[in-house]
């Protein structure tokens, strides 16, 4: 299919690239990946020629600013991810957009920050990985906590979209995993984390207060469509401090949008289909995670959709989520 949106593809810049380290040197050489990840010029625009990918709309990698400690020295690199993804859409009209990156460790300047993006740089909404470290190494500070109302608000009165992407969780809050990395790294780990913070977000009462506010989650999310269904089952008979007014499945159904990023499978698909609409679903690759190849061969093939609602699911859909002018 030609035409594609995808936007879950991220960047670095030379502040934050050396955080992808422990995940590149699984699979390729960390200097190849490095190069890939830096690149937003030639190679990454012959592959998205290549694979059918008409705009890619920019994040910085993850952790990066929320794994930084000090408050100044978030606004400042957030800043300077964010200016270096307006000079890439610069060189290429047309091929490129962006999510800011975000100073989480003070909501006012994150709020700040992205205001600025969306209304001076132009981009489309913001990508947070996961919770904020703050001041100490010990630390995670997620979104549903009442100081972020202000954040919220922000992110509402705007009305773009907040993609919420995974980061690893701390190993103080995981002592079960000990002696297995991989349980806490993008194979397990990842998706529990973000689906916890998401979950926080809908327990929360968040989405009374802002009926406009459009979460984005990847990896066909998250495990949460698989589980929705028992999750509200299970909170019929207790509901132990679950703060919304109505059931979860009806704020994930409202609030959240779900994407392909990294999960190429036609029976985990076909659950989120299912489970949310197609409507509500997104073609991403996760670039340079994955292969942007392995995502587009798999989208193009997959005999789950017609190909009407592959144009809806790879195109369509991003084009009214994030208002594109195209
Ligand atoms: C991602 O951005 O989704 C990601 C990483 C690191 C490893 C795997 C992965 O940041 O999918
Ligand atoms: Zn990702």
């Amino acid at each position: 299919m030609q035409g594609k949106i995808v936007f879950e593809e991220h960047m670095a810049i030379v502040d934050t690239v050396a955080e992808t380290k422990d995940f590149a040197g699984e699979s390729a050489s960390f200097d190849d990946f490095t190069k890939d990840i830096l690149d937003l010029d030639d190679q990454r625009i012959e592959m998205m020629d290549r694979n059918g990918i008409e705009l890619a709309i920019l994040s910085l990698n993850a952790p990066a600013i929320q794994g930084i400690l000090d408050r100044d020295q978030a606004v400042e690199t957030a800043r300077k991810a964010n200016d270096a993804i307006r000079d890439a859409i610069d060189r290429h009209p047309g091929r490129y957009a962006g999510l800011a990156a975000l100073p989480m460790q003070d909501p006012k300047a994150a709020a700040l920050e992205l205001e600025r993006c969306v209304k001076d740089l132009g981009f489309k909404g913001a990508l947070v990985n996961g919770f904020t470290h703050r001041d100490v190494a010990d630390s995670a500070v997620y979104y549903d906590v009442p100081e972020f109302r202000e954040f919220w608000e922000t992110v509402s009165s705007l009305d773009v979209p907040f993609y919420l992407h995974p980061r690893m969780g701390l190993p103080s809050q995981s002592a079960n995993l000990m002696d297995h990395p991989w349980l806490r790294s993008s194979p397990w780990g990842f998706s529990v984390e973000t689906s916890i913070h998401a979950l926080r977000l809908c327990g929360s009462g968040l989405f009374e207060d802002f009926k406009n506010l459009k979460i984005v989650v990847g990896h066909m999310g998250e495990f949460i469509p698989y589980n929705l269904w028992r999750i509200d089952a299970r909170l019929k008979f207790s509901t132990r401090g679950y703060r919304g007014k109505r059931l979860l499945g009806e704020y994930f159904r409202e609030h959240f949008h779900v994407t392909t990023s990294g999960n190429f499978c036609d029976a985990t698909f076909r659950c989120a289909l299912e489970m949310l609409g197609k409507d509500r679903l997104y073609f991403c690759t996760d670039y340079p995670f994955e292969r942007m190849e392995d995502a587009a061969n798999w989208f193009d093939t997959t005999t789950v959709i017609t190909d009407e609602e592959r144009v809806q699911i790879g195109r369509e859909n991003a084009i009214e989520l994030f208002k594109l002018d195209l």
